[in-house]
């Protein structure tokens, strides 16, 4: 098995990530990838240069990778690049997690430590379910989805691509979340949220509706 990882992002997410690649004891890290010209050593680990690098990483032999990028837009963008480009786009799954033998998860996916999910849950590509966060059976969460530390998903939730749950909110059984909907800190979600809302609140309203 080829070991070698490039991560891509340098930052607190990055760190975070290191230290479960590190724990994981699977892969070779050789250095990571990003757009910040003044740091030069993350976590011990070496920044190669911007993206631009990664095509070259490739073709000398570096065929893993990983995408720790907090933002899910910008995460969602350079996972479809990473993938094209043709890397092995590998899980970082904390030993401290607790997962049901029948979760589904695809590839790129954070799972933070102290992390739950249940029973016959889906976790999709490129997804974060970060510290102490507990997605309850059945639910779905789309692609680039990230549930910040210490969400409750409760059953049969769903949170389609992209959307962001904010840390500490809370999401009753068979809630459906849209696309590209931000759930504000703290909140408690009883009702539907639509695609490209933000929303506020215990229970939560909606404050915004985004383009
Ligand atoms: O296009 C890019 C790019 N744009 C920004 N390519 C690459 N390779 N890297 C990029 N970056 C890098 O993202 C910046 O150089 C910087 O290193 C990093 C952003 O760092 P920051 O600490 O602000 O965010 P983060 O994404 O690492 O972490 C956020 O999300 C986590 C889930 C923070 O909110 C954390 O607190 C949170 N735990």
């Amino acid at each position: 098995m080829n070991k070698k990882i490039v991560i891509i992002g340098a930052g607190g997410h990055a760190k975070v990530i290191i230290d479960i690649f590190k724990s994981m004891k699977k892969y070779e890290i050789i250095g990571v990838t990003s757009s910040d010209k003044i740091k030069r050593i993350i976590s011990g680990i070496p920044i190669l240069g911007n993206d631009l690098v990664l095509k070259d990483l490739y073709k000398k032999g570096v065929k893993n990778a990983f995408v720790a990028i907090g933002d899910c837009k910008l995460r969602d963008k350079i996972f479809d690049y990473a993938n094209k480009i043709g890397f092995n786009i590998v899980n970082a799954i904390s030993p401290f997690t607790n997962i049901s033998s029948t979760v589904k998860i695809g590839l790129g996916v954070a799972i933070m430590p102290g992390a739950s999910i249940n029973v016959d849950s889906v976790i999709e590509d490129n997804v974060i379910i970060n510290t102490n966060a507990s997605i309850d059976h059945d639910n779905i969460i789309e692609k680039s989805v990230h549930i910040a530390p210490g969400c409750n998903l409760a059953g049969n939730v769903t949170v389609e691509e992209g959307s962001f749950l904010g840390i500490g909110s809370k999401v009753i059984p068979k809630i459906s979340i849209g696309k590209w909907s931000i759930i504000g800190a703290g909140s408690v979600i009883i009702k539907n949220v639509p695609s490209n809302t933000t929303v506020f609140g215990v229970p939560a309203k909606v404050v915004k509706f985004n383009n």
